[in-house]
């Protein structure tokens, strides 16, 4: 009988879509991977939106499960953590600890820079620069880098000395300043916390799949990959 990973993702090279790339990297487990073709909107169809209502990527098939459906990034992390025991602390405050803030990235961090990034990298390439939101989402998010530098003094990762799904979770979006224009000037702890899992092979390895990106994190050939995320974005802009 041939073997059958049980995970089956669906994701594309983003802050988000690497999210659970890096917790399978990292514990080391067998999974499948179909890439989503944004410039295709392969994101909204028919078939892909029965498995994630909000027709946005990752989602992941537990064929271990049923083929039980997770959709929102979080929740994969929260779900794949349970399932092999990885990433997430037993001890109830500590996991209750790397939940808060699993929730901080998810409510916080994430839409904030991710709207940062939108305003400068995808809607001013294409002619519509908004000074008042650009403004608002790199001062929130550098607001929240202050916040994950405090947290990090004294501490290796997030929740104590052990990396987990809040580091996961945290790491690409927050590594991705470059590319939202937000300053980590006078935050070393963050620096030093970007240092240590830059030096992790499996979540570097994971920034390559489905592609790499090199761009986000201010590395490799910048211009050619800030024209082909102006491009998978392009028909996001609304005029
Ligand atoms: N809250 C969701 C956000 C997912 C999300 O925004 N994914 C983006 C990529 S990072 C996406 O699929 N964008 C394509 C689109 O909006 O059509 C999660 O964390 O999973």
């Amino acid at each position: 009988m041939s073997f059958q990973a049980d995970i089956h993702l669906y994701t594309a090279s983003t802050m988000n879509g690497w999210k659970p790339v890096i917790f399978l990297e990292e514990a080391g487990v067998d999974y499948d991977l179909t890439y989503i073709d944004f410039s295709k909107k392969e994101q909204k169809s028919e078939w892909y939106m029965k498995l994630n209502p909000n027709g946005r990527i990752p989602t992941i098939v537990d064929r271990g499960n049923n083929d039980f459906v997770v959709f929102e990034s979080g929740a994969i992390l929260w779900y794949l953590a349970e399932k092999y025991g990885k990433f997430l602390p037993v001890d109830a405050d500590r996991k209750s600890e790397t939940l808060q803030w699993l929730m901080f990235q998810m409510g916080g961090i994430g839409p904030m820079m991710g709207q940062a990034m939108y305003f400068q990298r995808i809607a001013e390439p294409q002619g519509h620069r908004d000074e008042f939101a650009i403004e608002r989402y790199t001062a929130e998010s550098r607001r929240l880098f202050e916040v994950l530098n405090t947290r990090l003094e004294g501490r290796d990762y997030l929740v104590g000395d052990s990396f987990t799904i809040a580091d996961i979770a945290t790491y690409p979006w927050a590594r991705a300043y470059y590319w939202a224009k937000v300053s980590i000037d006078g935050l070393p702890n963050l620096q030093a916390w970007f240092d240590r899992i830059d030096d992790r092979e499996a979540t570097q390895r994971a920034l390559e799949i489905p592609k790499p990106y090199w761009a986000f994190f201010g590395k490799g050939d910048i211009e050619k990959l800030e024209a082909e995320n102006a491009a998978r974005f392009k028909s996001d802009v609304k005029a």
